[in-house]
């Protein structure tokens, strides 16, 4: 349920998600980042980045990525056979190291086990099947969902709710504040096609939308 609280008076008034994605569009925030914002080379690398990404600085998740290119052990097959301590030792800089390698080894061996491949897991996964991994709430889920399988997620993070509750929104739950966004981005899929001036996937504005809300955060201009 939503609420609406004291708004801070730098802020436009907005009333919904839709208005919020003008806001942040105007601010220009994703010229020097990917299309689909989430850097990274593959697919694959995203599915790893969303689980070292938890509860740790973007930058220390970039360290561990290279760490784990360097060792070649960015596959599934990879990560069920290195081993545990070269594995821990790799992703040291994004901290949980011990609870990190031992779920996300355990996760490539259980989309060998239901899916076979990496791109059939994309092609089929669902929520249920993500939130049923130890390691995996509903951020995470939407992260690998959003941005690695190209689904119609949207993300809302702590960093979401942060910014909507600067615009007077408090929601009661993360499933609550994620129907929000993507109602209003629904709801005026038209208009937004209009504004953008071509035609974007709804996956591709939920990608942008949730990278403009990280960038406009990071950038302190609360
Ligand atoms: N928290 C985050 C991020 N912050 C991020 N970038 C910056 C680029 N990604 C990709 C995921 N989670």
């Amino acid at each position: 349920m939503q609420s609406l609280t004291k708004v801070n008076k730098d802020f436009p008034n907005i009333s919904s998600s839709f208005e919020l994605l003008k806001f942040l569009k105007d601010e220009n925030l994703l010229e020097k980042h990917p299309e689909f914002w989430w850097p990274s080379a593959t697919d694959f690398e995203i599915l790893i980045g969303a689980i070292l990404t938890q509860n740790t600085k973007w930058t220390n998740v970039e360290k561990s990525l290279k760490n784990l290119k360097k060792l070649n052990a960015l596959s599934l097959e990879a990560l069920c056979e290195i081993d545990l301590d070269i594995f821990i030792q790799a992703i040291t800089p994004s901290g949980f190291k011990n609870q990190k390698s031992v779920r996300i080894k355990q996760l490539a061996k259980n989309i060998l086990e239901d899916f076979s491949s990496f791109e059939n897991f994309c092609d089929n996964v669902s929520k249920e099947w993500l939130l049923s991994q130890k390691g995996i709430g509903l951020e995470t889920a939407d992260a690998i969902l959003c941005y690695a399988c190209h689904k119609e997620f949207m993300v809302v993070d702590k960093y979401t709710q942060r910014l909507v509750s600067n615009f007077g929104f408090e929601f009661e739950s993360y499933e609550d504040l994620q129907a929000w966004c993507e109602y209003g981005i629904n709801e005026n899929f038209d208009k937004i096609i209009e504004l953008y001036g071509y035609e974007i996937s709804l996956n591709k504005l939920f990608c942008r939308f949730h990278g403009k809300i990280i960038e406009f955060m990071k950038s302190n201009k609360l």
